[in-house]
């Protein structure tokens, strides 16, 4: 387990302790199998919290979030924070988020099985024949639409990774499958598998595509690519700090 430190509001501390502070924060999100996010709930729920989220969610991590010193708050402001749980977390309605006070441990217990969840959706395994049953069976309750008189096929789907999980879809055609239809398997997979926490990557192979074969696993230059992506986030990061001093 790693306790990063906490990626601070605006101008708290030295900037350059900060940026490093900040790379080994994202690069222990890029090393997890969970990352738990802490907001604290005095300070509400700000963009720096939605920006770490995405964060993690683009790393492909499983995630859980924590609302912590809910302790100190009046009954209003706990109204406040569930409201605002409810407006700038509809994205991510897969991720469970508690309400914990570290102080007193109150529900801090509760992260516990939350994490595990997260980890096992975020491994989770299926055999070929059973994920291509499940296709079949979102296909047949509503089926995709037709190109040009064509209508798209899929034909199998396989597990193409872990942590993420990755869902690898074949058939005809799967370019012009509307990102509509993309969301409505994607959520088929998460009910039948009850995958929480977890971020879901679902890909489209076409039959006739030369390139389908081609190896999922990241090349050299792909690792150096994602680097300097981290690098570059992380000067994001720090360099709003230095705009709303
Ligand atoms: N009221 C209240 N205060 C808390 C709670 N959790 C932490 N604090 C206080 O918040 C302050 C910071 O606590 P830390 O545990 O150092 O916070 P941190 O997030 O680990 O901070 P860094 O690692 O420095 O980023 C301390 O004064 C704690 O007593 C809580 O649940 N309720
Ligand atoms: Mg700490």
């Amino acid at each position: 387990m790693i306790d990063t430190a906490g990626v601070r509001r605006r101008g708290k501390i030295d900037e350059k302790v900060e940026k490093f502070s900040v790379i080994k924060t994202l690069q222990a999100i890029e090393d997890s199998n969970v990352t738990v996010i802490v907001i604290d709930a005095h300070e509400g729920i700000v963009d720096q919290d939605l920006h770490m989220i995405g964060y993690a969610l683009d790393a492909g991590r499983a995630l859980v979030v924590a609302i912590n010193k809910w302790d100190g708050l009046t009954p209003d402001q706990r109204d406040y924070i569930k409201l605002e749980m409810d407006r700038r977390f509809n994205f991510i309605p897969y991720v469970k988020v508690h309400l914990i006070s570290a102080l007193h441990g109150t529900g801090v217990g509760n992260l516990y099985p939350s994490i595990l969840r997260a980890y096992k959706s975020s491994m989770f395994e299926v055999s070929t024949n059973r994920l291509t049953q499940i296709l079949q069976d979102a296909v047949t309750a509503n089926p995709p639409p037709t190109i040009a008189g064509r209508r798209i096929k899929l034909r199998y789907a396989h597990i193409g990774g872990h942590n993420p999980p990755v869902i690898v879809i074949h058939g005809n055609q799967t370019s012009a499958l509307p990102k509509s239809y993309q969301r409505y398997l994607e959520n088929q997979f998460r009910q039948v598998f009850k995958l929480e926490g977890t971020p879901l990557n679902v890909i489209f192979k076409q039959n006739d595509n030369p390139y389908a074969n081609k190896s999922d696993t990241p090349t050299k230059a792909k690792t150096q690519q994602l680097r300097q992506r981290e690098r570059n986030r992380a000067k994001k990061f720090t360099t709003k700090d230095k705009k709303s001093r």
